[in-house]
């Protein structure tokens, strides 16, 4: 990168500029997805704005508690689902929002309904947020089957079907990673001008990665396949080297980082959690969808990530992601359980 010719670029591809070239590849299209996207955002500079004062709230009180002025402060997680919440169905273009914090689906009101659903989870990561670790927003977007009217199967469906999905990481800077079904960009926001600037054009995940992913203190209730899976890393048979362990513990940063660098990212079932424990429709159809558009691939231990059909909408599963020949190797050894 000429770094010079960087530092004076003048010329910046913004989040919404991006986006409006998109839109004029579909000369059909009447900027609905534009102005959704426009407000999810919004939602996220707001939350990366809160983000970054946490560890100043705790001059003022702690979530939770009031602070000097009198005022209740809010948990970080549930002031960004309400910003979130808002943000959607303001835009006036969703008609059912699935939230990580709402036990039920929004059913947005008939006068303030599009033809857009979002699945989301406002601040995934949260037992991260004290200790200043980065944490992130997640969401996909499906479009409604019947515009008249709103039912609940409209966002029980497989992950391929979502339209776009992407994330946004608040850490030591602030990146959304979007995909709309033609690969995969990320933007990173320049606090200075409030917009989210592209950075990372046509994202591709290497072919085969260094690193694995995963919270190995589960080790002793996996299956089969994971312990060989995580063995092979460990000591590989092949000549190959030794993969190196990294493992944040929130989606957000962990996934991205396999995007970037390759590997393979794993929340398997295990003995005390047969499903797993991450959720379908808000963290494992999102990622999963991202990764396959970046060259990556995702699995559930049983079948492709994206085929997957969510019951409920907690539901969860297994999800191993990430790098197309190391997810491969995975399938390999559930596909030897199988036939055994
Ligand atoms: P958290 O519990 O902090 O909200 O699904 C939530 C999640 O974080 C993911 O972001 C993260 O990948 C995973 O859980 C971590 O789980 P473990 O602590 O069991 O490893």
């Amino acid at each position: 990168m000429d770094h010079e010719a960087d530092a004076f670029r003048t010329d910046l591809m913004t989040i919404t500029r991006f986006v409006l070239n998109e839109q004029s590849k579909h000369p059909e299209s009447r900027g609905d997805f534009s102005i959704l996207l426009s407000h999810i955002v919004l939602g996220c500079k707001f939350v990366c704005a809160a983000v970054n004062k946490a560890g100043l709230a705790k001059l003022i009180g702690l979530a939770g508690e009031t602070n000097v002025q009198g005022e209740e402060q809010k948990k970080l997680d549930v002031l960004s689902n309400e910003v979130f919440v808002k943000a959607l169905v303001s835009s006036g273009r969703t008609c059912i929002l699935v939230s990580e914090e709402d036990e039920e689906a929004i059913i947005v009101e008939p006068s303030k309904r599009g033809k857009y659903c979002v699945v989301f989870d406002p601040l995934d990561g949260s037992s991260n947020i004290d200790c200043g670790v980065s944490i992130g927003t997640i969401f996909g977007i499906y479009m409604i089957k019947d515009a008249g009217e709103a039912r609940l199967e409209d966002v029980l469906q497989p992950g391929k079907n979502m339209l776009a999905a992407g994330y946004c990481m608040y850490g030591s800077s602030c990146t959304l990673v979007l995909s709309t079904g033609s690969g995969v960009n990320g933007f990173t926001l320049d606090p200075s001008l409030g917009e989210f600037i592209l950075t990372h054009p046509d994202i591709k995940i290497p072919k085969k990665g260094k690193i694995y992913s995963v919270n190995e203190g589960n080790a002793k209730n996996w299956d089969g396949p994971t312990a060989k899976f995580v063995e092979k890393c460990k000591f590989p048979t092949d000549g190959s080297p030794a993969k190196s362990l990294r493992y944040i513990g929130s989606m957000v940063a962990d996934v991205h980082r396999t995007l970037l660098y390759g590997g393979v990212f794993l929340y398997p079932a295990d003995k005390k959690s047969p499903n797993g424990k991450l959720r379908v429709l808000y963290e494992v159809f999102p990622m999963s969808f991202l990764m396959e558009q970046a060259g990556g691939q995702s699995f559930t231990g049983k079948e492709r990530a994206l085929d997957l059909v969510p019951k409920k909408i907690h539901e969860r599963s297994p999800i191993f992601l990430g790098s197309y020949d190391d997810v491969e190797e995975i399938k390999a050894l559930y596909a030897a359980e199988e036939k055994a």
